[in-house]
C-alpha cells in the first residue's frame, strides 16, 4: 500500500494566538518578537506584514522600519504551548500515528484512513475545520506518499492551503521549485549548489550523486533522495526529549566576563532543573554564543560520567566559556547551554561518593524550594548581579527571548 503521510502546520502561529485574542488585528500587519524599539527578532509575521518583507528572524529595528504601521506584540510562551497542546491533541484524536515537530507542526500518517472519512482529502478537510472552530487557527495541510514531499506540499500551499500529492508524482511535483525549498538546504547549502550551477531541484536530482557526495559528504545522499521525491523515513510518535537548553540575547552585546558568568550560571540552572524534573541524566554539554557580527559557535564537551547538576553543566560551560572568549575577541550577543546524550537518571543515592550525593540532595532541597516559592526564591552568588540587569518574577528573570521564561 502506499503510504499517506500529511504535514500539519500553523499559520502565522504566534500572532494568530494573539489575533484570535484580540480580533481586531485580524487582517492587519501584525509582529511577535518584542518591542520595535528594543533589541530582538521576529518571531512571527502576519501574512499582512510579510507582504512589507517581513520575516521570522529579522531585527525588530529593520521590521519596524519596513511596516512602522504594524502592531509589535512582546509574545507569551505559556499562551502559545497551550494552544500547541490543544492543536496537537485534535490532531490525535485522527491518528496515533503522529509526530508533533516543535510547537506547530506534525507529521501524521494516514494511511489506510481513507475508510474512515472517505478520502485522505477529506480527512484533511475535517482535520482543518475542527482546528479552525475550536482553536480559531488556520492551518496548512500538504499530503504525500513521504514527509518531505509532504512538507513542501504544505509550505506551497500556505496560508490556509490544502495540497495533495498523488502516489508518483512526487518528482515531478518537486522538480520546477528552486532547490532552496527542499528541507535541509539552508542558505549555505544554497549557496554551495548556485556555484554548482544548481538553482532548481530537478537540477539537483539529476546531478550524479557522486558529484553530490563530493561536496556535501554523506549528507548529500540525503539531499539526492529528497530531490527525487525518496523519502522513507516513519512518522514516529515521540519518544523522550533528544536535548534540552536555554540561551539568551542580550539587550546590548558584551564583554563583561563576570556578567556573562552570571548569565551562563542562571541559564544552567534553568538547565539543571529541567533535566532533574525530567528524570534525566546528561553526558554531553554545548556552549552556545553568537558574537556581535552574527556569527554563531557552538561548542562541546562529553563527559566522563553523566551527570544532572547545576554546577557540573556550568563549570564544563564555564570552561568552554572561558576558552572561546580567548578566541574570539568580539562582543557577544547571545549565550547559551545545553545538554544532550540523554539517559533516564534512575541512580541510587547510595550509589555515589559522598560529595556527589550532598551535591544531589542540594540540587532537591533547592528544586523543592523553587517549586513552592518560585525560581529566584533561592540564588547562587554567582547570578545575583543579574538582579540589576533583568526584571524579574516568580518563574525567575524575565530575559529577552521570550520562550526563555520556559
Ligand atoms: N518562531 C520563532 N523564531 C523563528 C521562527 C519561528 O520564535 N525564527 C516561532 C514563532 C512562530 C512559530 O515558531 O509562530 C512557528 O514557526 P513557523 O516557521 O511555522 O512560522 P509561522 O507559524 O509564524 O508562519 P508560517 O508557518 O505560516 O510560515
Ligand atoms: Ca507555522
Amino acid at each position: 500500500m502506499t503510504r499517506r503521510i500529511m504535514h500539519i502546520d500553523l499559520d502565522a502561529f504566534f500572532v494568530s494566538v494573539e489575533q484570535v485574542l484580540k480580533p481586531e488585528l485580524k487582517g492587519k500587519p501584525v509582529v511577535v518578537g518584542g518591542r520595535p524599539d528594543r533589541r530582538g527578532v521576529v518571531a512571527s509575521a502576519s501574512y499582512e506584514a510579510r507582504a512589507f518583507g517581513l520575516h521570522a528572524g529579522m531585527p525588530l529595528t529593520t521590521a519596524s522600519r519596513l511596516c512602522p504601521q504594524a502592531t509589535f506584540i512582546e509574545g507569551n510562551f505559556a499562551k502559545y504551548r497551550n494552544a500547541s497542546q490543544k492543536f496537537m491533541s485534535i490532531l490525535a484524536d485522527f491518528s496515533p500515528y503522529l509526530e508533533p515537530r516543535g510547537l506547530d507542526e506534525a507529521y501524521l500518517d494516514a494511511t489506510g484512513f481513507e475508510s474512515i472519512h472517505g478520502s485522505i482529502h477529506q480527512m484533511a478537510v475535517n482535520i482543518k475545520s475542527r482546528i479552525k472552530d475550536e482553536l480559531g487557527l488556520c492551518v496548512s495541510v500538504g499530503i504525500a506518499s513521504c514527509k518531505v514531499v509532504a512538507k513542501v506540499a504544505c509550505e506551497l500551499s500556505k496560508p490556509d492551503g490544502l495540497l495533495e500529492v498523488a502516489a508518483g508524482d512526487e518528482r515531478s511535483f518537486l522538480a520546477p521549485l528552486p532547490a532552496a525549498k527542499l528541507p535541509g538546504i539552508g542558505k549555505k547549502t544554497e549557496r554551495i549548489l548556485k556555484s554548482l550551477g544548481i538553482t532548481t531541484i530537478d537540477e539537483l536530482a539529476v546531478t550524479p550523486l557522486r558529484e553530490i557526495k563530493s561536496h556535501f559528504g554523506t549528507s548529500g545522499e540525503v539531499l539526492y533522495r529528497f530531490a527525487n521525491g525518496v523519502d522513507d523515513r516513519k512518522v514516529e510518535p515521540p519518544g523522550v526529549a533528544k536535548s534540552i537548553s536555554r540561551e539568551t540575547t542580550f539587550g546590548k552585546d558584551t564583554k563583561d566576563r563576570s556578567f556573562l558568568k552570571a548569565t551562563l550560571r542562571y541559564l544552567s540552572e534553568r538547565v539543571g532543573a529541567m533535566l532533574r524534573q525530567q528524570g534525566k541524566q546528561s553526558s554531553c554539554v554545548t556552549l552556545k554564543l553568537r558574537y556581535s557580527d552574527f556569527k554563531t559557535i557552538t561548542r562541546s564537551h562529553t563527559l566522563l560520567q553523566t551527570t544532572d547538576t547545576d554546577q557540573t553543566i556550568f563549570d564544563t560551560g564555564l570552561k568552554l566559556l572561558t576558552k572561546a572568549l580567548s578566541q574570539g575577541k568580539q562582543p557577544i550577543r547571545l549565550i547559551g547551554i545545553g545538554v544532550s546524550h540523554l539517559t533516564e537518571s534512575g541512580r541510587q543515592l547510595d550509589m555515589l561518593d559522598a560529595s556527589a550525593r550532598r551535591q544531589e540532595q542540594l540540587n532537591k532541597a533547592i528544586d523543592r524550594i523553587r517549586h513552592k516559592y518560585g525560581f529566584t526564591a533561592i540564588q547562587t552568588g554567582r547570578t545575583l548581579i543579574l538582579k540589576d540587569v533583568f526584571p524579574k518574577d516568580k518563574d525567575g528573570y524575565t530575559l529577552q527571548t521570550p520562550n526563555l521564561s520556559r
